[in-house]
């Protein structure tokens, strides 16, 4: 549903009683066979009871949050959590109610008062259920068994260069809304015809089909219109010359409103175009260099995965201060915050689906997975200006029934929302001459076909050779078509000065985003960076000790929050490329 914030109705934020399982008892019995152990909640109601579990306010954990920073003994845990909380919330009448979860990492499975609800198995997408039947005076007990264990043939698989965090991570609710209301609500530039704004929406309830009002007040537009049999809405109005576009340097929106009976919905929303020409982006008809920074959902002031407003102010503002005009953000969806707090902001988005390494790329149920992504991440933020990019994939190699994966996705991110841009991040072919010297980077994967950005990751001067040996290194593309490094970073403890030659210290990681710039500089073909990456992050890939200590150190900002050197380093060339058009690819004719 569009905008569960905006609704009436009662935050479940805070503490839930939690059983750990590791076991899987609360689910399968001795003998393997299917329970509702946990779910029936059993509590102790004597000395005599024999009951060998129970929930308790002595064993909370904190929603949104993992339960990987919430407690010591969970940190490596990767397994099922039962979760249980009460409240209080009469059924009235005329009304309906939903529990929405804005994310749970990975396979949730809800029952409230006893009764199975469903279950949702995407780590990083929102859903809800609807529960107007199932609400009972005085208290209701709502029990959600969260897993994190990762599977073979999920989305991701099995090895990935993140925290595994499990638990509710982001916000729960508790909405109430008419008994026919706006489930959704969609709005921007026409793709076939810019000269006009598109609004769609869903009606849902038993009045479906009466007729609504569309209002874009900031514009002067109003308008009625009566939707379909299923409660589509499609309405259009013709841009008015006082529309002033979204873009970076002013994030304009507009109120959109919808008053479906009794109900009403906004959403602030921005208009702007985003396509390409040959090898340029053009976001409103003009060409745009995107300095980017990629980020992983990681809080900015204390451990574990960020939700909410406050955490996205506070990691886009960093982006900003650097500079940018564009982040990544890495490798999955993240909370709905994000791509929000982008929209006022001005930043635009890279937006990507956890498809990434190794998956089971043969398996007809993974790609239905990586679907689900994509239809789930695409449905909840089309409105969002700030996103031009979806990305289908990560890293993910060019053999046959990869590219066929990648490929089948980038058709269905087409057939779900033709207005974006497709990209990918790939590998570039290195070409080196006889005695090994690196002279060109070719790119070629063959999803390059469909993709409408190329984009590598590339990590010259870290994973291999020297920061020098990059620069002077030519790029070549097999297609005309926009080209962006959505990575290239190098490890760095904040902290550990020492010589240039010397890797983890600052001076090192200086050193390699001087060559990398510098070399970005001086490709004409680029059209964005983005560094791998904002800030520090938890990986189970790293655990060199009194260095990495389960840190990825490749951010520009610590874990704490700190800054390091690089920090300044790409930010002043931010600032030379912002300023002065010196953006590589305002270098070419
Ligand atoms: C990559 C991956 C990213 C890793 C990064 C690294 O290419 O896309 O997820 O974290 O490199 O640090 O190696």
């Amino acid at each position: 549903m569009t905008r569960p914030d905006a609704r009436a109705g009662r935050s479940l934020d805070g503490d839930w009683q939690v059983i750990v399982d590791p076991f899987d008892h609360g689910r399968i019995d001795y003998q393997s066979r299917p329970t509702e152990e946990f779910a029936a909640e059993r509590v102790r109601t004597g000395p005599a009871d024999r009951v060998e579990h129970e929930f308790s306010d002595q064993h909370t954990l904190s929603v949104p949050g993992d339960w990987n920073s919430q407690r010591d003994d969970l940190f490596y845990y990767e397994g099922a959590v039962w979760y249980r909380r009460t409240f209080d919330a009469p059924p009235a009448a005329g009304e309906r109610a939903f529990l929405h979860f804005g994310g749970a990492n990975r396979v949730a499975r809800v029952w409230i008062n006893g009764q199975f609800l469903g279950r949702h198995d995407l780590g990083f997408t929102p859903f809800e259920f609807e529960v107007t039947q199932h609400l009972r005076a005085g208290e209701n007990a709502v029990v959600v068994s969260v897993d994190n264990r990762r599977a073979p043939d999920a989305v991701p698989g099995m090895m990935y260069d993140w925290w595994n965090y499990g638990g509710i991570t982001r916000s729960v609710r508790l909405i109430t809304v008419p008994e026919t209301f706006v489930k959704t609500l969609h709005a921007g530039l026409d793709p076939l015809d810019p000269t006009r704004i598109a609004v769609r929406a869903r009606i849902d309830g038993p009045d479906r089909g009466v007729p609504v009002r569309v209002e874009i007040p900031g514009l002067a537009l109003s308008g009625a219109f009566t939707p379909g049999a299923d409660g589509t809405v499609e309405a259009a109005f013709r841009v008015p010359d006082a529309l002033e576009r979204w873009s970076p340097e002013r994030p304009m929106l507009y109120e959109v409103t919808l008053r479906a009976g009794t109900d009403t919905l906004s959403e602030r929303v921005g208009f702007r175009t985003i396509e390409t020409r040959g090898g340029d982006i053009l976001l409103n008809g003009e060409r745009v260099f995107l300095r980017g920074i990629c980020i992983h959902e990681e809080a900015p002031d204390r451990p574990g995965r960020a939700s909410g407003p406050k955490d996205a102010a506070t990691l886009l503002g960093w982006a900003k201060d650097l500079g940018c005009n564009f982040v990544r953000l890495a490798h999955y969806p993240h909370n709905e915050a994000m791509a929000r707090a982008a929209d006022e902001m001005g930043l635009l988005v890279w937006a990507e689906v956890p498809v990434y390494w190794t998956l089971d790329y043969a398996n007809p149920e993974t790609l239905d997975q990586a679907k689900g992504h994509l239809r789930e991440m695409v449905e909840r933020d089309r409105s969002r200006a700030s996103v031009i990019i979806w990305s289908v994939g990560n890293e993910t190699g060019d053999a046959p029934e990869r590219t066929e994966f990648r490929r089948a996705l980038g058709a269905y991110a087409k057939e779900l929302d033709p207005t974006r841009l497709l990209s990918a991040a790939l590998f570039a072919r290195q070409i080196r001459d006889e005695d090994g010297t690196l002279t060109r980077l070719h790119v070629d994967d063959p999803f390059g076909a469909v993709a409408d950005v190329l984009s590598i990751n590339e990590y010259v001067g870290w994973y291999h050779d020297q920061p020098e040996d990059i620069l002077g290194v030519e790029v070549t593309l097999a297609w005309d078509k926009p080209f962006v490094i959505s990575e290239t970073g190098a490890g760095v403890k904040r902290g550990l000065r020492g010589d240039a030659s010397e890797v983890w210290t600052e001076e090192f990681g200086v050193r390699f985003y001087e060559a990398q710039l510098a070399w970005a500089e001086s490709v004409p073909l680029l059209d964005g960076i983005s560094p791998w990456i904002l800030k520090d992050f938890r990986s189970p890939r790293r655990p060199l000790y009194g260095v990495q200590d389960w840190y990825n150190r490749k951010g520009l900002i610590d874990e704490t929050g700190q800054r390091k050197l690089v920090f300044d380093t790409v930010r002043s060339f931010y600032a030379r490329w912002a300023e002065g058009g010196a953006a590589p690819n305002e270098k070419r004719p």
